[in-house]
C-alpha cells in the first residue's frame, strides 16, 4: 500500500493511482470539472490544484501520480484562491444564461461558483465572441458560448463512441470544439447518441428540450387526450434526479409522477418491447428457413440506425424490419387504440420518455407518420427531462404512493425489462424463440453469455437442425469493430444485437448525468432485479400482448403487423 497524508492526516491506499483517486477514496472534496471517472483525465480546468511536499508548485491532482510519503493540501488559503481566481476567468468566458439554461440546477459550473462564492468581476471581453447556437439537430443544441473547454464531450465522441463528430481546435481564447468544417451538427456524421450531452458539465450541448413543449401541451389540452409511455431503462434511472442511487426501482413513482404532471393514460413501451420479441423473433426464423439475409441485426436502437444508414448502407438489408419498441407503440395509439376509443388520431398526443436523445430524431421519421402524416409519437423526452418536468411541477417525487399503468398498452413481462440492458434483447428473443422453435422451456431463463459489459458478447444455442450463433455488440466503438470483423470475414453470426451506446439504454446520452464510475453497473442490477421479480418473464406469456393478436394483428408477420409494426430504412 502507498502510505500519504492529506491535510496532515496519515492514510494508506492499495488502490488510488493518482491524488485525486486517494482524495476521493477517503472523502476529501476537490473541486473538478474537466475531469469524470468514465473518461481519461485531461488535467485542463485547473481546479484540482493542490499542494504537495515535492516541489514548490500546485499540482493537478487528476493527473498527479500518487507517491509514497507523498503529503498533500487541499485546503490551503494559497488552494482555495487558486479555485477561486480560476473559476472566476471560466465565468468570465461563460455565457451566464443560467436561468434558462438546460443545465440549470444540474450544472457542475454553477454548483462550484456557489460552492466558493465567487464573484463575477472579470471583464467579458468574450462572451457570444463564438456567437454559435447550433440548434440543427432535433435531439442535440450546442451553445459554445457556454463551453468550458473541458475536452469530455470531445473524449466521449471519439474515444467512447468511435464517432470523431467533434475535435478541439484553435488556441487559448480560440479553442472551441468543433465539427469537420464548423458544419451544423445535422450536415454531419452524427449518430444523435447524445454522449457529448451527458458528459457536458454545463448546458454547451444539450438534449434538444422539449420541456416547454410538453408543460403547453399538459396546460392546454384544448379536447386532446394526452398519453405518455416510458422505455424499459427510464426506471431505473429517474429516482437519481431525486438524490436516489443509480438502479434504485422507482416504476410505480414515475407513473404517479406522469399521471401527477396531467397525462390521460400511461402506457409502458415494455408492452411492445414484448411485442418486438414476437416479430423479431418470427423474422429471425423465418429468414434463418428461407434463405433471408443474415445475420439479422436488431433495429431498435435509433443511434444504431444512423449509423447504418449513415456510414454502412451496404448493412440495410441486415437490418430487422421491425420498428423500435417506442415507434410500435405509438403507432398501436394512433392506429388501432384511438379508433377503438372512438377519438381522432389527431386528438391524441403521445408523450415518450426515452434514456435516449436519438429518439427525437426517430420520432420525426418519414416513415414513422400516420397516413394523414401526422408523427405517431409527437414528443420526445429524455429521462433528464421528464426529471426537470417533476421538479418543475412542484411534485414530490419521493413522497408519491406507486401507481399502475393502464392497460392493456401497460403489461409486460421481465423479458421487456431487460432490453434496458445491453444483452437484453437477445436474452428476451432467445427466451421466446426457443420455446416457439423447440417446443420446449430454455434450461435457463438467465442467460448470461450475452449479459455483462464486455464489448462483444457471442454465444451459440443449439437449436434443433441448426447451432444459432449470436451476438452482442454495444458502444459505438466496439460496433465499429465488430463490422470491420463482419465485412472482412472474421465472424459468423445469425443474429446480433447492437445499442450504441455502453451499458444499451441504461447508459443512454439521456439518462440522468452521473458522477460516479459504477452507475451503469447499478441500473444494470435494477434492471434484473425487475426482470427476476415478474410474474412472467418470458414475451409470449404477456396476455395482452397474445390478446392484441387475436382482436387485431392476427399472427406475427402478418399484412397488418407489417403495416403497422414494421418499417424500412433510407439508402
Ligand atoms: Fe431502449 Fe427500446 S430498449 S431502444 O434501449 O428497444 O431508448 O430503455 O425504449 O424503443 O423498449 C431506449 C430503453 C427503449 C425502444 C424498448
Ligand atoms: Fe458524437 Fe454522439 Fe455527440 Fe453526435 S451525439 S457529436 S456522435 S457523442
Amino acid at each position: 500500500a502507498i502510505k500519504f497524508t492529506i491535510n496532515n492526516k496519515k492514510y494508506e491506499s492499495k488502490t488510488a493511482k493518482t491524488i485525486l483517486e486517494a482524495c476521493r477514496e477517503n472523502d476529501i472534496y476537490v473541486p473538478t470539472l474537466c475531469y469524470h471517472p468514465m473518461l481519461e483525465p485531461v488535467g485542463k480546468c485547473r481546479l484540482c490544484l493542490v499542494e504537495t511536499n515535492f516541489g514548490g508548485k500546485m499540482v493537478p491532482a487528476c493527473v498527479t501520480d500518487l507517491r509514497d510519503g507523498i503529503e498533500i493540501t487541499t485546503n490551503s488559503p494559497k488552494v482555495v484562491n487558486s479555485v477561486k481566481s480560476n473559476l472566476g476567468l471560466i465565468l468570465a468566458t461563460h455565457n451566464q444564461e443560467c436561468t434558462s439554461c438546460e443545465a440549470n440546477g444540474r450544472c457542475e459550473l454553477q454548483d462550484l461558483v456557489y460552492r466558493y462564492g465567487v464573484e463575477d468581476k472579470f471583464p467579458k471581453i468574450f462572451q457570444k465572441s463564438h456567437n454559435m447556437v447550433d440548434s440543427s439537430s432535433p435531439s442535440l443544441i450546442r451553445d459554445m458560448d457556454k463551453c468550458v473547454l473541458c475536452n469530455r464531450c470531445v473524449q466521449a465522441c471519439s474515444l467512447l463512441q468511435g464517432m470523431d463528430i467533434l475535435s478541439m481546435t484553435g488556441r487559448g481564447v480560440h479553442a472551441i470544439p468543433k465539427t469537420a468544417f464548423d458544419s451544423p451538427i445535422k450536415e454531419t456524421e452524427c449518430i444523435n447518441c447524445g454522449a457529448c450531452s451527458f458528459y457536458c458539465p454545463v448546458g454547451a450541448i444539450a438534449e434538444h428540450s422539449a420541456v416547454r413543449r410538453t408543460l403547453d401541451v399538459l396546460e392546454n389540452k384544448n379536447g386532446k387526450i394526452v398519453i405518455f409511455q416510458t422505455a424499459p431503462a427510464t426506471r431505473v434511472a429517474i429516482s437519481e434526479e431525486f438524490g436516489m442511487e443509480p438502479g434504485d426501482i422507482s416504476t410505480g413513482k414515475m407513473v404517479a409522477a406522469i399521471r401527477k404532471l396531467g397525462a390521460d393514460k400511461v402506457f409502458d413501451t415494455n408492452f411492445t418491447a414484448d411485442l418486438t420479441i414476437m416479430e423479431e423473433g418470427s423474422e429471425l426464423l423465418h429468414r434463418v428457413a428461407n434463405g433471408g439475409t443474415l445475420p439479422m441485426f436488431t433495429s431498435c436502437c435509433p443511434g444504431w440506425i444512423n449509423m447504418v444508414e449513415k456510414l454502412y448502407p451496404e448493412f440495410i438489408p441486415n437490418l430487422s424490419s421491425c420498428r423500435s419498441p417506442q415507434g410500435m407503440l405509438s403507432s398501436i395509439v394512433k392506429n388501432y387504440w384511438a379508433e377503438k376509443m372512438g377519438v381522432k388520431p389527431e386528438d391524441v398526443i403521445v408523450v415518450s420518455v426515452m434514456p435516449c436523445t436519438a429518439k427525437k430524431d426517430e420520432a420525426r421519421r418519414d416513415e414513422l407518420k400516420t397516413e394523414s402524416g401526422i408523427p405517431e409519437t409527437d414528443i420526445v423526452l429524455t429521462t433528464r427531462e421528464l426529471g426537470r418536468l417533476i421538479k418543475l411541477k412542484k411534485i414530490s417525487f419521493l413522497s408519491l404512493d406507486d401507481s399502475e399503468y393502464n392497460n392493456p398498452l401497460g403489461e409486460s413481462t421481465g423479458a421487456a425489462v431487460i432490453f434496458g440492458n445491453t444483452g437484453g434483447v437477445m436474452e428476451a428473443a432467445l427466451r421466446t424463440a426457443y420455446e416457439i422453435a423447440l417446443k420446449k422451456p430454455m434450461p435457463t431463463l438467465n442467460f448470461t453469455p450475452v449479459r455483462g459489459f464486455e464489448g462483444i458478447k457471442e454465444a451459440t444455442i443449439p437449436f434443433g437442425e441448426i447451432d444459432l450463433k449470436v451476438a452482442v455488440v454495444h458502444q459505438a466503438s466496439n460496433i465499429r469493430n465488430y463490422l470491420k470483423k463482419l465485412k472482412n470475414g472474421e465472424v459468423e453470426h445469425h443474429f446480433v444485437e447492437f445499442m450504441i451506446c455502453k451499458g444499451g439504454c441504461i447508459g443512454g446520452g439521456g439518462e440522468p448525468k452521473s458522477l460516479t464510475s459504477d452507475y451503469l453497473e447499478r441500473r444494470m442490477k435494477g434492471i434484473y432485479n425487475i426482470d427476476e421479480k415478474q410474474k412472467s418473464r418470458k414475451s409470449h406469456e404477456n396476455e395482452a400482448v397474445k390478446q392484441i393478436y387475436e382482436q387485431f394483428f392476427e399472427k406475427p408477420l402478418s399484412h397488418k403487423s407489417h403495416k403497422l409494426l414494421h418499417t424500412h430504412y433510407k439508402d
